[in-house]
């Protein structure tokens, strides 16, 4: 066994990676870019290594300066984690060349997966079912077109380079077929630097299920499926394994197939083979097809590690350290159910926009198992994925299993970004994947229901208001108790003001009344309890106050009293940061004299700048923000006056 490795990753990979390596007894050393200097694989790994500025191009991507830190440190062997240089086959080369190991398949393995067209020839020869359809010897648009006569409509056009769904159309009708050719070929082209296209018979309701192998360069065995089919847009959201419906016939076939197809190209390491599954009429198993193999260990494979009790991580030490297979197939078997749900800073409601922000508290739930590469106080920086932790559950049915997936996802706690916390609850409680009843259309199909904001009850409207009242714990503190204390309070919850007044009643009891609602309040240990309901868990930092309610986090800020005839009344007179960016360039300054549709800023977000514009006639009363800020959403950046003080 390896006596010290190099991670080549960082985030939560890094962090799982770590794990194992220690309790194996081997030194780890990170890697890290400037903008993780204090990040936790940092903190976690024996020793690490700094290798360049933030953007991925200038570190993580950086084969030289990795190998260079395994060599300086004395590491024996690299681990890739997946994403960045993982299936990077010139990067195996050269660390092989270095007299080093890469931990993983072959370059010569990754290589043959690549490509989509001679992957999938090399599968079918191997007696893997594929797709029918045609592999594109010849490229020519009517040749194409009159193989997609063959195949029967609706096709499906893929790029062979492709990946995440880029230069693939789906062709319902032969009279769109030479438009959608074009266009696919011109998304390859750009996307790939290659216009090649297979075509498909088009699965209907398809679902995702693959298979995770394991190889040491002379056998293979295979540890079941995993169910990848929630999913929006490419993007996989909940994964389980088993897959829901399966039966026994059916994952002896797949396992037999992937199997197959890692024995012939003779794979070492963790692999996964996806499969595309016709789920029209339920799992059959003369209705699945190869797609692609991911030559890397995935960021779902913590629900094999749970159904099987395998620490795939181990195996791909003791593997790539020249140990053969540690279990046999006869020797693997499935207990009970598992569940992931990914955990982002997101902002759904805003269709899904990727979030930044300073982690002011962060809590996971006991009895789950959350896979993380942040802390309590850590930044979710717009460098990387803004993954915050793959929350996974393990219990006897799939049953039990999503109820504990629903309990962990209402238990954990995340203050200082949205998150994607309350779309994960609602998935969790859909009644069809409940059901069992899972397809990549399910997530699109319900969109509107699965994305709605959830609304702030008025208990916990209530919570906030005494959480800013911070009133004191000791009954001689200022209060009388023939003669109740009123004060009114205000917080803000997106754009809307919460006004209310809290009476204090005595040391432990409140009367919190608020937009004709009255609501009882009493406190013990600290903890207010509304009207008698569960207490909820609230969090008060310098400039917000978060309660944790069961259908998601809310955040509120205290209104400064002095500061809020100002800026109550004046919601609409601000123009406020849309996403978390940088400011870019500000036009204006305070007394001029601006028109509906004037330019006021530019912002710079997620590699696109937006042009932030004057909602109306008017005067600038206040600029906030100058050329190089970094904001916040919803962050106030230019304030009109009041029309009547124009
Ligand atoms: C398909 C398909 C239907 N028929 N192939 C999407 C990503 C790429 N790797 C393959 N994909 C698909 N291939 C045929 N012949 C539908 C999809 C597809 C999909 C597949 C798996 C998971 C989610 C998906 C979402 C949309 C489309």
């Amino acid at each position: 066994m390896f006596q010290k490795i190099l991670i080549a990753n960082r985030g939560e990979i890094a962090c799982r990676i770590i794990e194992t390596a220690r309790k194996l007894g081997i030194a780890t050393v990170a890697v890290y870019s400037d903008a993780d200097r204090t990040a936790k694989h940092v903190a976690m790994a024996d020793e690490a290594v700094h290798i360049g500025g933030p953007a991925p191009r200038d570190s993580y991507l950086r084969a030289d300066a990795i190998i260079a830190a395994a060599l300086t440190t004395g590491a024996q062997a690299i681990h890739p984690g997946y994403g960045f240089l993982s299936e990077n086959p010139d990067f195996v080369e050269s660390v092989e060349t270095a007299g080093l190991i890469f931990i993983g398949p072959s370059a010569q393995a990754i290589r043959a997966m690549g490509l989509k067209d001679a992957a999938k020839k090399l599968m079918q020869a191997a007696g893997v079912p594929v797709v029918p359809g045609y592999l594109g010897e010849n490229q020519a648009p009517e040749v194409l077109a009159s193989e997609a006569d063959k195949i029967t409509y609706p096709v499906l056009i893929k790029a062979v380079a492709g990946g995440g769904g880029k230069g693939m159309r789906k062709v319902s009708d032969p009279k769109d077929f030479a438009d959608a050719l074009a266009s696919a070929r011109s998304e390859a082209a750009t996307a790939f630097g290659n216009d090649a296209v297979l075509i498909e018979k088009y699965v209907e309701k398809p679902r995702h299920i693959e298979v995770q192998v394991f190889g040491d360069g002379k056998d293979a065995v295979h540890l079941f499926e995993r169910d990848c089919s929630l999913q929006r847009r490419h993007q996989k959201v909940i994964e389980e394994a088993p897959a829901p419906g399966m039966s026994l016939d059916m994952r002896a076939a797949m396992g037999d197939a992937a199997v197959k197809a890692a024995r012939a190209i003779g794979y070492k390491g963790a692999g996964t083979i996806e499969f595309i599954v016709d789920a029209s009429d339920g799992l059959r198993a003369d209705r699945f097809w190869f797609m692609e193999m991911n030559t890397r260990l995935q960021v779902e494979h913590p629900v094999t590690e749970a159904i099987t009790g395998v620490d795939l991580v181990e195996w791909q030490l003791r593997v790539a350290s020249g140990e053969s297979l540690p279990l046999r197939q006869d020797q693997l078997t499935i207990t009970g159910h598992a569940f992931e749900a990914r955990l982002y800073a997101e902002d759904v409601p805003a269709g899904f926009l990727p979030a930044t922000g300073r982690l002011d508290h962060l809590a996971f739930p006991v009895g789950a198992r959350a896979d993380s590469g942040v802390r309590a106080g850590d930044v979710i920086s717009p460098w990387y994925d803004p993954m915050i932790a793959k929350i996974i559950v393990h219990g006897p049915t799939r049953a039990v299993a999503l109820s504990q997936l629903s309990r962990a996802l209402a238990q954990t706690q995340v203050a200082g970004s949205v998150t994607n916390l309350a779309f994960l609850g609602a998935l969790a409680r859909h009644e069809g994947f409940a059901r069992g009843d899972v397809d990549t259309g399910l997530i699109e199909r319900d969109l509107m229901a699965l994305t709605q904001a959830p609304t702030a009850s008025d208990a916990v409207k209530a919570l906030a208001i005494l959480a800013a009242a911070a009133l004191p714990d000791d009954a001689l503190a200022g209060f009388s108790l023939w003669a109740p204390l009123q004060r009114a309070l205000a917080v803000m919850h997106h754009d809307e003001t919460i006004s209310a007044t809290v009476a204090a009643l005595g040391p432990q009891r409140a009367r919190v009344s608020l937009g004709g609602a009255c609501l009882g309040a009493t406190r013990s240990h600290g903890v207010w309890q509304i009207d008698g309901a569960e207490p909820l868990p609230v969090i008060k930092t310098a400039s917000a106050i978060y309660v944790f309610a069961p259908q998601g986090a809310f955040a509120f800020t205290p209104v400064d009293p002095l500061a809020r005839d100002a800026a109550g009344a004046g919601a609409g007179n601000a123009t406020l940061s849309p996403m978390p960016g940088l400011v870019k360039a500000v036009f204006v300054t305070a007394g001029q004299t601006v028109a509906a549709g004037d330019r006021l800023a530019v912002l710079e977000a997620m590699k696109m700048e937006h042009t932030l514009t004057a909602a109306r006639d008017g005067v600038v009363a206040e600029v906030l923000a100058q050329a190089g800020d970094q904001v916040e959403a919803g962050a106030a950046l230019i304030l009109l006056a009041e029309p009547d003080e124009a």
